[in-house]
């Protein structure tokens, strides 16, 4: 059965580029979103967020007719489900955070009155192993009228697969044609129709496998970027007290053939490193400690950049007599989480400038060359020209690319990137 109208639920940073990818293949898509904002941004053929290249696709697409976008789902013969899946909230901070699966639920839900005999429907959401098997039951708690894998495997009416997206924000456009894609069916037939799916599009190989093994590869490969980033940043508190540069080191380490350490930072930011690891952990506390003591290291980072700063500032008073701490300019330069993109989700940048406005006495400000239009209540942006006029203190917390083409050489910098130390 081929697949002429596809609807794809949740138009964020992943729905909406996989939906606009399927329409300029000439597949007809209702996008769905609950964000009546959102929706009507893409009606008129613009986009609600951030990536290269998305704004000519989405533009093009509904141009031509091939996307549309609406906020209750509509018959269609496959259904991604790209909805969010944060952490529940934490009653305890020794608790281990918990994914929240009410999106995935909502969704579920919502396309369930819809769904006819011979639909496909794919949760791409990362996920807890075991989610693509909860959203089946809810798919069948709601329509009892049609069978589903989990009773049926080949000879169910609707099929399920678990298909994780794995883009890198800011490369997404090409990285959806050009990855690899897991593809975990419920059935060998569920799998065999989610690739027919993704083969419209998607040049790198479709790997088979089944559902919870695609859950847990997605999960696996975030958390061993996390592991290896808390590798580099344990590294670089345990040079700082030897007094070795980390930098030197770790370039050292990487000449040997079988090494390849990563680099340190002010911590891991973004909503996929810092968040997947835990949906391992909470399923298995007991087992997976290695990925909860990272988890900390990386967490602990800001906290202990911020401790660095306090430090440069009582040696800058200590040669300045004549000042005092009220007079002292801190420069915070990057807010984002990552080089070169406007994105300050969970961002440890953003978090030391924030925790440093409230510690400190004189003024902080911070340098954001991405963003022009947000305003901060706890410190003020300005250009980098400015700064470099007026800071006293250089802190380098992003090595977005405008920042390496300057070499501060000031004596007072705390450099969490390595790129003016
Ligand atoms: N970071 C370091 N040191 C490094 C590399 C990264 O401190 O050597 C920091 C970054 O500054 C950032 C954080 O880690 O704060 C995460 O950045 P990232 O570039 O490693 O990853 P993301 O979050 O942008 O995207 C990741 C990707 N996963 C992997 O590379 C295994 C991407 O392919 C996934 O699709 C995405 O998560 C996701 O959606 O899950």
């Amino acid at each position: 059965m081929s697949f002429e109208t596809i609807s794809v639920v949740g138009l964020g940073y992943i729905g909406l580029p996989t939906a606009a990818m399927f329409a300029s293949r000439k597949k007809k898509v209702i996008g769905v979103d609950v964000n009546q904002d959102a929706v009507d941004t893409i009606n008129r053929g613009e986009i609600h967020i951030v990536e290269p290249d998305l704004d000519m696709l989405v533009s093009a697409a509904v141009q031509q007719g091939y996307l549309k976008a609406v906020t209750t789902p509509e018959p269609a013969d496959a259904f991604l489900i790209a909805v969010p899946t944060p952490f529940l909230p934490i009653e305890d901070v020794n608790d281990i955070p918990r994914p929240d699966l009410s999106y995935i639920e909502s969704a579920a839900k919502a396309i369930a009155p819809v769904l006819k005999k011979g639909d496909l429907v794919i949760l791409e959401s990362t996920s807890p192993v075991g989610a693509t098997e909860q959203m089946a039951d809810w798919l069948s708690e709601k329509r009892p009228d049609l069978s589903f894998p989990q009773t049926h495997a080949e000879n169910a009416d609707v099929n399920i697969a678990h298909c994780p997206e794995r883009v890198l924000p800011g490369h997404v456009v090409t990285e959806l044609v050009q990855n690899d894609r897991v593809i975990g069916g419920m059935s060998k037939r569920c799998s065999e129709r989610s690739v027919d799916l993704y083969k419209t599009f998607v040049m790198g190989e479709c790997v088979i496998t089944n559902a919870r093994t695609a859950e847990m590869a997605k999960l696996t490969e975030n958390s061993s970027r996390d592991v290896q980033i808390a590798f580099a940043n344990e590294l670089s508190m345990i040079c700082d007290e030897l007094d070795i540069d980390v930098w030197e080191l770790i370039s050292l380490a990487n000449r040997h053939p079988r090494v390849n350490i990563l680099q340190p930072g002010p911590g891991v930011g973004g909503h996929c490193i810092a968040v997947d690891p835990w949906f391992i952990a909470s399923k298995t506390p007991k087992l997976a400690k290695l990925i909860k003591s990272a988890r900390e290291v990386n967490d602990m980072k800001p906290e202990w950049v911020v401790k660095k700063i306090r430090e440069m500032v009582s040696q800058y008073l200590n040669d300045n007599p004549d000042k005092n701490e009220h007079e002292i300019v801190i420069g915070c330069y990057g807010l984002s989480f990552k080089p070169d993109i406007d994105d300050l989700r969970e961002s440890p940048a953003l978090e030391i400038t924030k925790m440093l406005s409230n510690k400190h006495l004189g003024k902080v400000l911070a340098i954001e060359p991405n963003i022009s239009q947000v305003a901060f209540d706890d410190f003020e942006l300005v250009s980098m020209e400015q700064s470099l006029s007026i800071t006293d203190i250089h802190v380098l917390l992003v090595d977005h690319s405008q920042f390496r083409k300057v070499k501060v050489t000031d004596k007072y910098i705390v450099d969490t990137k390595g790129i003016w130390s």
